[in-house]
């Protein structure tokens, strides 16, 4: 088998993804997502101009070639711009060989570990009652696990907190927004509100809550100590991971899990992580993060280290990404969770699905590959528009992590 052509789909049915399908010679194609939240173009230039040419006449089937192909070959690793570009290409070949092999892509993994796959959604309000409403509708619903933010008293557009009863989307059309901060209240803040939710909800559910990056080590330090006695599932991105021994600091005073990693793009931006037992949940995704061939070897090393996968599943994320994580989660022994934000259902109707949810799991469904298909004449009439991903400044006007 050989491929023929590769090309890119961009567009913005609610919000903006980059696409790529590749085919070949046997009629067969796949499908990869190359979404880099608020820097789609980079990426869509990065495959139509350096890497797209390169596959032309390639085995589809050589995955680690092409793999190394592309991040040894370039001399230039690594990078969020780069990984994607990989990912995309890497996802597409695996949707390929699924379907010229006729088998759900998990069974090329691994194959069933699991029955499901389980997976936390978010919940949010913007204040503690409206906070504690939405995690009732998500149980409601199923979940057994839900993420919870809600606004933190003087501090207008809180992370994670919807605007005027719109689904949260942090990616706005236009210019980037502004939005403000203040550790010291946040600080005196949360733990009020995971008390108030295990009071109402009892012990059962799994509460899982996001910090977003935007404290210092030994404030991540006080914050999960001071939320211990509501046993969160785990406190996400304490504090920026580019400084990996900083989890040192945190992890000598809180047993509070951490997961970290959303913004990794490979394995070398988590090993000493892992390796000194800093982490328990690693969520680097596979869009991000050079696609399964890499996300494969990142999860095996984690086990060595009982650090389990927690996958980013944000809405920047495409159905594609959602679905080739359903895979890798019903086949890695080391699965922990997957993030399932839902999809407006316009990009559900442009990337139509297999993948299911019931009582609190997901399955990625059992057709041959990925099992996404993309309607390229509905995606056509949302054309790309450019958004950005809010700032966010102290309250003094100091710009701070977003
Ligand atoms: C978040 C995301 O889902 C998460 O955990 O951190 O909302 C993140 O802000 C966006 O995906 C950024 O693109
Ligand atoms: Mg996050």
């Amino acid at each position: 088998m050989k491929i023929t052509a590769a090309r890119l789909i961009v567009c913005s049915p609610d919000r903006n993804f980059v696409t790529l399908r590749i085919d070949t010679d046997e009629g067969i194609y796949g499908l990869g997502d190359a979404t880099l939240n608020g820097r789609e173009l980079a990426v869509a230039a990065y495959l139509e101009e350096h890497v797209l040419p390169c596959l032309i006449g390639r085995d589809p089937f050589q995955t680690e070639d092409i793999w190394q192909y592309l991040y040894r070959g370039a001399y230039w690793r690594r990078g969020p711009v780069t990984m994607t570009s990989i990912a995309a290409v890497d996802v597409a070949l695996w949707d390929i060989k699924g379907k010229a092999l006729n088998t759900p892509l998990y069974n090329l993994l691994g194959g069933r570990s699991r029955e499901g796959v389980l997976v936390y959604t978010h919940a949010n309000g913007r204040d503690i009652p409206e906070a504690l409403d939405s995690v009732r509708k998500y149980m409601d619903e199923g979940y057994l696990a839900v993420r919870a933010q809600a606004g933190v008293p003087g501090v207008a557009s809180s992370y994670g907190v919807p605007k005027a009863g719109k689904p949260y989307e942090p990616a706005e059309r236009g210019l980037p927004s502004e939005s403000l901060w203040s550790t010291e209240k946040y600080l005196n803040f949360a733990p009020s509100l995971f008390e108030k939710l295990r009071v109402e909800l009892g012990s059962d559910v799994h509460l899982l809550h996001d910090v977003h990056h935007r404290l210092t080590p030994i404030e991540a330090a006080r914050l999960g100590k001071s939320l211990e006695p509501f046993h969160l599932f785990w406190m996400e991105d304490p504090c920026p991971a580019e400084l990996q021994e900083s989890f040192e600091l945190i992890r000598r005073h809180t047993t509070t899990p951490i997961a970290t990693g959303e913004v990794f793009n490979s394995l070398w931006d988590a090993h000493d992580l892992m390796r000194h037992h800093l982490i328990d949940y690693i969520r680097m995704t596979i869009v991000h993060g050079g696609g399964i061939t890499h996300a494969k070897k990142t999860a095996d090393f984690a086990a060595l280290y009982q650090v389990r996968t927690g996958y980013h599943g944000a809405t920047d994320l495409s159905p594609i990404t959602m679905a080739a994580a359903l895979h890798l989660g019903l086949a890695v022994h080391n699965f922990g969770i997957q993030e399932h934000m839902h999809h407006s259902p316009l990009t559900d109707g442009v990337f139509t699905h297999q993948y299911t949810f019931d009582a609190g799991y997901m399955h990625p469904g059992n057709a041959p590959g990925l099992g996404v298909e993309i309607d390229e004449a509905l995606a056509a009439k949302y054309p790309y528009q450019r958004a950005y991903l809010p700032v966010a400044r102290k309250l003094d006007g100091t710009l701070t992590d977003w």
